[in-house]
Order: C-alpha cells, then sequence, then structure tokens
C-alpha cells in the first residue's frame, strides 16, 4: 500500500542519508517521524523508524561520558527551511518552551537548569514559509559549549532569549551580548544578525522589568516582548525575523497558468531573474525569456536575467 509521504519526509529521507554523524542522524529520523502522518499506509514507515531511533539512542548511551572521536554536534546543523535561526539565553529563559510551543518539535521544559543539554530542531511556520528554530543548552558566564557556539556561527540569524521573570536580566544580557560580539569578530562573513526576545511577558512583574530593559538597551537593540506561554507578541516576532533574515518570496507561474502565491521560492534579498530560475529548477537557467508581476514592473513585462527582482514578485520563465 502507498505510504503517500510528504516532499518534506523525502528531503529529510536525503538529509539523513548525507548526514555525517549520528546525532544529526538522530534529529533527522524524529523530525520524519514527527511529519509522517500516521495512517495505515505508513505503519511500516513508522515502525521502522521508531526501530533505528531506539538503535541509534542505545548507541549514544553506551558510548557513554568520555567517548573518543568526534562527536556530532560540534558541527553544525543541516540548513533547512527559508533560515536558521539559533536561540541563545540563561538558562530557564524560556528557549526550550518557544520551540515547544511555536514548533511542532518537542524540547524538555523545566524549572531546573540546564534541562537542554543537546540542541533540538524545530521547523517554524511563518505564512507560505518556514524557518528552522534551533533550542540550545543555555549559557552561563563561564561556560559555554563549544556546540553552541559552532551553531552560533553558522546561523542565519541569532535569536537571543531573555527572561522578564529574572532579577538577573540585566546581567544575563550582558552575556549573552559577550559571547554575541565574540561569535561576529570570528564568523565568516562577519554578520551573523540578531534580534532579542525578552519572554515571560506574562510573568508578575515584567512589565517592569520591560521597562529597565528597553530604558538601558532598547535604542541599541532591537527587543520583542512576548510570552511563549500565552503566544503573546509571537506574530510581531516573526515579522520581524523575516525582515532581518533579509530574504525574498518570489513566486514562479507556469505560462498560461494563474498566479499563486502559496509555494514560495526564497532567496536572499538582492537576488536576480537569474537565481529565481536557478532556484526554481537548474534546467530553467538556459530560459528564452521571463516576464514578471509586482508593483515594480507593468504587469506582464519581459524582464532580463540580471533585473534585482522583489519580494512578492511572480516571475514567469519560457524555455
Ligand atoms: N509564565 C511563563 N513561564 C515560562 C515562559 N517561558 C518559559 N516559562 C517557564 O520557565 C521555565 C524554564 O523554561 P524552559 O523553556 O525550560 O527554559 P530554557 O532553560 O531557556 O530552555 C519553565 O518552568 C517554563 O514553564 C513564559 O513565557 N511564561
Ligand atoms: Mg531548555
Amino acid at each position: 500500500m502507498p505510504a503517500n509521504l510528504p516532499p518534506t519526509y523525502y528531503k529529510l529521507k536525503h538529509q539523513h542519508e548525507a548526514a555525517k554523524t549520528d546525532e544529526e542522524r538522530l534529529s533527522l529520523l524524529e523530525e520524519m517521524l514527527r511529519i509522517v502522518p500516521k495512517h495505515k499506509g505508513t505503519e511500516k514507515v513508522v515502525s521502522d523508524l521508531r526501530k533505528r531511533i531506539a538503535v541509534l539512542k542505545k548507541g549514544s548511551s553506551a558510548k557513554g561520558g568520555k567517548g573518543s572521536g568526534k562527536k556530532g554536534y560540534s558541527e553544525h546543523i543541516p540548513k533547512q527551511g527559508a533560515g536558521q535561526i539559533v536561540m541563545l539565553g540563561p538558562p530557564n529563559s524560556g528557549k526550550s518552551l518557544m520551540l515547544s510551543n511555536f514548533t511542532k518539535a518537542k524540547s524538555d521544559v523545566s524549572a531546573t537548569p540546564y534541562t537542554t543539554t543537546m540542541p533540538v530542531v524545530g521547523m517554524l511556520q511563518y505564512e507560505n514559509i518556514q524557518f528552522q528554530l534551533i533550542d540550545t543548552p543555555s549559557i552561563m558566564q563561564d561556560f559555554i559549549s563549544p556546540t553552541v557556539l559552532t551553531l552560533v556561527r553558522n546561523a542565519d540569524l541569532c535569536l537571543g532569549v531573555m527572561s522578564l521573570a529574572s532579577d538577573g536580566l540585566l546581567d544575563e544580557l550582558d552575556v549573552v551580548l559577550t559571547v554575541l560580539n565574540d561569535q561576529r569578530d570570528d564568523a565568516e562573513d562577519g554578520k551573523v544578525g540578531h534580534l532579542f526576545v525578552a519572554n515571560q511577558l506574562d510573568a508578575p512583574g515584567a512589565s517592569d522589568r520591560l521597562e529597565i530593559l528597553t530604558e538601558f538597551y532598547g535604542e541599541d537593540l532591537q527587543i520583542y516582548p512576548i510570552s511563549a506561554e500565552t503566544g503573546e507578541g509571537k506574530g510581531t516576532l516573526l515579522q520581524a525575523l523575516y525582515n532581518t533574515l533579509n530574504i525574498v518570496r518570489i513566486y514562479p507561474k507556469a505560462p498560461g497558468k494563474p498566479i499563486e502565491r502559496d509555494d514560495p521560492i526564497v532567496l536572499p534579498n538582492g537576488a536576480t531573474v537569474l537565481d529565481a530560475a536557478l532556484g526554481l529548477h537548474k534546467d530553467f537557467a538556459e530560459f528564452k525569456f521571463a516576464r514578471i508581476w509586482g508593483p515594480e514592473w507593468h504587469d506582464g513585462q519581459p524582464v532580463s536575467r540580471n533585473d534585482v527582482i522583489y519580494d512578492g514578485d511572480v516571475v514567469e520563465f519560457h524555455l
């Protein structure tokens, strides 16, 4: 019986085949298991995934604490979706609750500090695209795991997660800023963007602490007050994440077919018509001509391959 698996499943499967470490494999298998529709036709796939996950889990606990050789997560996590966003913050700021409440992934949430010991990946839906959101082990003054540093360096965007329930808020923010500044010096292109959330807006005393935070940092940092618990502020945050990632969504249109805006090609801001063609498929690189729709253009106007396209444009390629 055909399983009818969603395209994302095959994408993950492909990444799983290319994965270099058991940790990567495990997290991809877990993600596959999460997204597989559960019905009669997928029973075999599901049980196979469960078995493989069990085997990998056993393997990693058998390796124990010391273990020689390379351990997975000091390498980076393969990027998925429209941008990789790495959360960074002190213990108990609510990183794991954000991941659990804002994505389909689950990360252990607990009032016990340092509950999160490994990065956890989830997909964060924004309109018609998804960002990859990564929960990380908490950082503190004199210890940051090398894993977290690697993730920060490779991220498209870092999201500092602070807690409005904490009296140590300003000191904690100092630690996060130090890490971000150090990493920025090391990052290859020197510019990993960052935003902050002031989480736990629903906690007692939160608005007083937010006022203090804004007074000290409101001019220098982009700070978004949210509650991972109630979801307050989430919409504004998502919009800000999209803007800071500096990407555009382009909609391909087949000749003679109506314009549809459900399945965009995501490209960096400043991308050209040729980039959009390549984003669609490598065969489109040789297109004969292209027409475009959008506020910057006349409807259906011909464009050349080096023209820069804008967020929301619709492009029709003729081969
Ligand atoms: N009231 C409230 N509690 C929160 C919020 N976010 C996290 N918490 C609580 O804070 C504690 C730590 O959360 P967790 O996500 O594990 O923090 P992490 O260490 O940053 O991953 C847990 O008890 C959560 O339930 C929030 O927005 N509002
Ligand atoms: Mg956590």
